[in-house]
């Protein structure tokens, strides 16, 4: 089922995700449903926050042919290093664009989608999806690591946007 993606500023993207306790059937339909969602909408990852559901679950696929899907739940960074500028976007707000900082490698310890623990080395654009997406799970999202100036400027243009619409 492809799920509706909440868009800012949606105050529900605000959210904080709680621990999945159990990987049973309604987590793992909802893994479904969000590699769905993001593959429809041609993402390269989605955050449970982001189609409203507030549990700690991640759905990445970063590559060329949209067939390596990683499923992150209860997504811990374990070491971090380096440095990456990467231009960023996100499905929640459409149509804009800007460079965030983040660290070029991590090491991430997770369940994958049968509630087996994992740990996955990644850097540069998987790194960056990785930390993009654990943000969204703690209700920040990309614009919240740009200047202030940039932050009051995206959100005057989401408002006249949003009453024309
Ligand atoms: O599709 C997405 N592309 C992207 C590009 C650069 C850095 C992060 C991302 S994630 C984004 C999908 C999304 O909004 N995930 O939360
Ligand atoms: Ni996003």
């Amino acid at each position: 089922m492809i799920l509706n993606i909440l868009k800012y500023p949606d105050k529900r993207l605000r959210t904080i995700a709680k621990p999945v306790v159990r990987v049973n059937k309604t987590i793992k339909q909802q893994v479904k449903d969000m590699f769905e969602t993001m593959y429809e909408a041609t993402g390269i990852g989605l955050a449970a926050t982001q189609v409203n559901f507030h549990q700690r679950i991640i759905v990445i696929d970063i590559s060329d042919q949209y067939n390596e899907p990683i499923c992150l739940i209860n997504p811990e960074i374990i070491e971090e290093s380096g440095e990456i500028q990467c231009e960023e976007g996100c499905l929640s707000v459409p149509d804009y664009y800007e460079i965030v900082v983040r660290a070029n490698d991590i090491k991430v310890k997770a369940l994958n989608q049968n509630g087996e623990s994992f740990e996955l080395e990644a850097s540069e654009m998987l790194s960056v999806c990785i930390q993009h997406e654990i943000d969204h799970l703690n209700g920040i999202l990309f614009v919240d690591h740009l200047s202030k100036l940039k932050q009051k400027r995206l959100k005057k243009q989401t408002a006249k946007k949003a009453k024309i619409l």
